[in-house]
């Protein structure tokens, strides 16, 4: 009796919750359509600031095309380097694959590159090596669109590399995606047994929902859970029940041999999906960069948005060399004075006047030099990377570009542990 009591308490209780929870849902959902406009952004700046700066670094990264027709094609190339600053509580990229970030599939990708390679499947990087990569692309649905790189990197989820708004005109209802199969027949993969996914849908929804249906309309979910906690779960089922419950599993079953079995005869000759790793990507042959960079110390003020670093920079080329950029996440600081014109790159992640030197005469060769470079914009906050002064491990890592007169660049890794200061000083 004193059980049934309780059951029944509690049953109220699970009414109310319930109550609540659907109330809190309604007003969350009205309030969240409510105060959204168009969506902008796809959670690129969601991640972790030490790991978008610290895994890998996207650079030379340029989109073919920004405005194109349904059916017409893109590419997006560049460098993707693999940082030796890879943070431990990552696992290494052994199994990583190169994609695309936009929102669905507005663009369809027909191939992805890297060293030259043509990459469908997960491939092995390797740490401190830079490697070319290519993403083929063709427009599918028209609209204006933030199509980013991406590397998904088993246990670290998608890192994203720089976002370019891509302008696709006319109309999807044109599009058209066509493949030759191994045995030589041409099929649009758009709209290839389009009629077959509608109708399994259909038919597993309408099973579904006829299944929960059936056993809900009587007592509900509430009122069955109340019969078992108070031990009379036993009455609940009756013989005709179990009867139907039988017959819908063997229907299902039915159903899933006969239509396998169909479908076998059908196509007799069909390959599973590929899955695996594609080793041996070639990395792309970077001469040792006669730059020797040491770094000292370094701080990252948070009212001011600045990293400040130190550093022991020797020269040991024939040419002078002048710090021109700095780049982490995406992001591009420049230097002015080395970039004197208009860089063509997405104006949300390029500080233009980013970088200073506290000395912005070149370093001669053979020189070693003590040079304090001073990153500073509002893109750190904007860009959320600004949370790396309350990160466990407070380091930044990026790729640091020197230039020569003579127009060579050098790209070196660098970064460190940095002291954050909360307080103008
Ligand atoms: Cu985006």
């Amino acid at each position: 009796m004193k059980t049934s009591v309780f059951s029944t308490l509690a049953g109220h209780a699970k009414r109310q919750a319930g109550r609540l929870w659907a109330l809190g849902l309604a007003v969350g959902l009205a309030a969240s359509m409510a105060g959204s406009g168009p969506a902008d952004a796809h959670g690129e700046k969601s991640q972790a600031a030490f790991l978008r700066m610290r895994t890998l670094n996207w650079y030379d990264v340029k989109w073919s095309k920004t405005s194109l027709n349904v059916n017409e094609e893109m590419e997006i190339t560049g460098k993707l380097h693999i940082m030796d600053a890879w943070p431990v509580a990552v696992a290494k990229p052994e199994v990583a694959f190169l994609n695309v970030g936009m929102p669905g599939p507005v663009l369809v990708r027909e191939g992805s590159f890297l060293g030259g390679k043509f990459v469908p499947r997960s491939t092995s990087l390797e740490l401190g090596k830079t490697y070319e990569f290519r993403v083929l692309l063709k427009a599918r649905r028209q609209g204006r669109w933030h199509v980013h790189t991406q590397l998904s990197v088993q246990t670290g989820g998608p890192i994203i590399g720089p976002g370019q708004w891509v302008e696709i005109k006319g109309d999807m209802a044109d599009f058209k995606n066509p493949v030759t199969l191994l045995n030589g027949e041409v099929i649009d993969l758009e709209q290839y047994k389009i009629g077959n996914i509608y109708f399994w849908h259909t038919v597993w929804f309408i099973a579904g929902v006829a299944w929960v249906f059936y056993w809900f309309r009587k007592r509900g979910f509430v009122g069955r859970y109340i019969s078992v906690a108070s031990g009379k779960g036993g009455e609940l089922i009756t013989p005709l029940e179990r009867q139907i419950g039988a017959g819908a599993l063997a229907a299902t079953l039915l159903v899933v041999i006969i239509s396998y079995a169909l479908t076998a005869s059908e196509f007799p000759r069909t390959i599973p999906l590929q899955a695996g790793n594609i080793r041996a990507i070639d990395a792309l042959n970077i001469p040792e960069s006669p730059i020797k960079v040491e770094y000292l110390r370094g701080t990252y003020k948070v009212p001011g948005r600045e990293l400040v670093a130190t550093y022991k920079i020797t020269n040991t080329g024939k040419e002078p060399v002048r710090v021109g950029e700095f780049a982490t996440a995406t992001l591009r600081f420049l230097n002015p004075d080395v970039y004197t014109q208009k860089v063509d790159y997405p104006e949300y992640i390029l500080a233009e006047r980013g970088l200073s030197l506290s000395d912005n005469a070149p370093i001669a060769p053979g020189e070693t030099k003590e040079l304090t470079v001073k990153v500073q914009d509002a893109r750190w906050d904007t860009e959320r990377l600004a949370d790396l002064a309350y990160d466990v491990d407070s380091s930044f890592a990026g790729l640091m570009f020197f230039f020569t007169p003579s127009g060579a660049r050098y790209e070196v890794e660098t970064g460190g542990p940095v002291i954050p200061e909360f307080l103008p000083i």
